[in-house]
């Protein structure tokens, strides 16, 4: 046996029990009462610690060409900060450029990813060219293990409702899951024209411009896509009341719709827009009104969202300060890859949701939804993707304890009950009790089925 952690409590998506676990070869192997640890070169004590499989977070932007700079962190920044907060794969965002195969898109984000990750990955593609072959070249992505899209109503790079619906149409022939960003796109533009032309520059008028309404809106017609195309739908960052109520009621007629939220949504309100430093929140959709706030947690409570991921996308002070004067210059996007976990689990160590609700959220449901088969879960034949968790450790987040390769957070001073003392990638040690132990190009492609 390479590794055995003994005397935890495990957590899964179902339960909560207390038994040690075996680890050989990067593979969950045994679990169970008093497993013998006789010629194991690793046995470490997780007495009064919960043991979780590893999360998962769905959602990143590494290296991305963004709003006319590269977000902060890189692959091996990123990653090695997922790692830290007890995330043992990502999904990053391969964009398709016009006129590129989708496998050749995939290849192109590879070579970056490959020799830096530090933990597993996985791509989705987002999709801004279907003519021609284009489309079927969505096949060959499938059947090269990513299986995964994402389709943009907003930015210059967004696909119309017509390609959008033909994405979702072919998904069903070749097994694909579509997200959606869901904002819309006039909306935006129109009330985005009307606020500069008035003077109102400032960070407020961020989220101004794209009102719950503007996303709640894109979120009821994305949905009715799926319904008319019969394809399944998973929303990206949902954040808003609107689009929760029509998530629910899509799930309650029986649709296949899935939900993502991120940590953001559930811990800020839109006042932040208000604050001096209120560049520093800016994303998109952006964060919302208490109400929306609200409906998430409940919608979390309720079992309609299915996934928390990050949408991590951080640019630096000097890029997010382009906007002290003009809110469309601010690039978008805020850190959160190594909050996710922390953040999630903490909130479960307060009562809010259950350890296993975390856990389901956080890593059992993101490797169902997007075909993870090895991950997601504490299981023997598993990969050993596991999280020592100190339930009586207090963190605050601060952009120095922190380790991505951005200069502020919007997380600073925020409190965490309860931290991952310990992290395991393939039952390799990848975070200790604060430091990153782990290496350059250790992270593995996923590659993924939803057959
Ligand atoms: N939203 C962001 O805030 N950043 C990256 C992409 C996105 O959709
Ligand atoms: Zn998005
Ligand atoms: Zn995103």
């Amino acid at each position: 046996m390479d590794l055995i952690i003994k005397n935890g409590t495990i957590v899964t998506a179902t339960e909560m029990y207390k038994a040690d676990i075996a680890v050989k070869d990067g593979k969950i192997v045994a679990i169970g009462q008093d497993l013998p640890v006789d010629g194991c070169a690793n046995v470490v004590d997780a007495t009064d610690k919960l043991v979780l499989p590893g999360a998962i977070d769905a959602h990143t932007h590494l290296a991305m060409p963004f709003g006319g700079t590269i977000s902060a962190d890189d692959y091996f920044a990123g990653t090695r900060a997922a790692a830290c907060g007890g995330t043992t794969t990502v999904f990053d965002f391969v964009l398709q450029d016009f006129d590129e195969h989708m496998v050749d898109s995939i290849k192109r984000r590879d070579a970056l990813c490959a020799p830096d990750a530090a933990v597993d990955y996985a791509f989705h593609i987002g999709v801004k060219d279907i003519h021609g072959d284009l489309l079927y070249s969505m096949k060959d992505a499938v059947e090269y293990g990513v299986p995964s899209f994402k389709v943009f109503m907003v930015y210059d790079f967004g696909v119309t409702d017509g390609v959008f619906y033909k994405v979702l149409e072919y998904s069903k022939e070749i097994g694909a899951q579509i997200g959606v960003h869901a904002e819309n796109n006039e909306m935006v533009n129109t009330l985005v024209e009307k606020y500069i032309s008035e003077g109102k520059t400032d960070a407020w008028y961020h989220y101004m411009s794209r009102p719950e309404f503007v996303e709640g809106e894109a979120d009821e017609r994305a949905i009715a896509w799926a319904k008319a195309a019969g394809a399944s739908l998973y929303i990206v960052h949902l954040a808003n009341k609107q689009g929760v109520a029509a998530v629910s009621k899509a799930k309650e007629e029986g649709y296949k719709i899935y939900a993502e939220t991120c940590p953001q949504y559930l811990e800020f309100t839109s006042d932040v827009y208000k604050r001096e430093d209120g560049r520093n929140f800016v994303c998109s959709p952006p964060i919302k009104g208490q109400e929306s706030q609200d409906a998430l947690w409940e919608a979390i409570k309720r079992g309609d969202i299915d996934t928390i991921a990050t949408d991590h996308c951080p640019f630096q002070q000097a890029e997010k300060d382009w906007g002290l004067n003009d809110f469309r210059k601010i690039p978008n996007g805020c850190a959160g890859i190594e909050n996710m976990y922390p953040y999630m689990l903490g909130k479960a160590n307060e009562g809010v949701i259950p350890f296993t609700k975390a856990v389901e959220l956080c890593s059992t449901n993101p490797a169902r939804i997007f075909g993870c088969k090895d991950k997601g879960s504490l299981a023997i034949g598993k990969d050993a993707d596991i999280v020592v968790y100190d339930p009586n450790k207090n963190f605050t987040i601060t952009c120095e304890n922190m380790h991505s390769d951005y200069d502020h957070t919007i997380w600073e001073g925020v409190e965490v009950h309860g931290y991952p003392v310990q992290t395991y990638s393939r039952g390799r040690l990848v975070y200790d009790n604060g430091e990153f132990v782990g290496e350059k190009g250790w992270g593995k492609f996923v590659k993924r089925s939803l057959k």
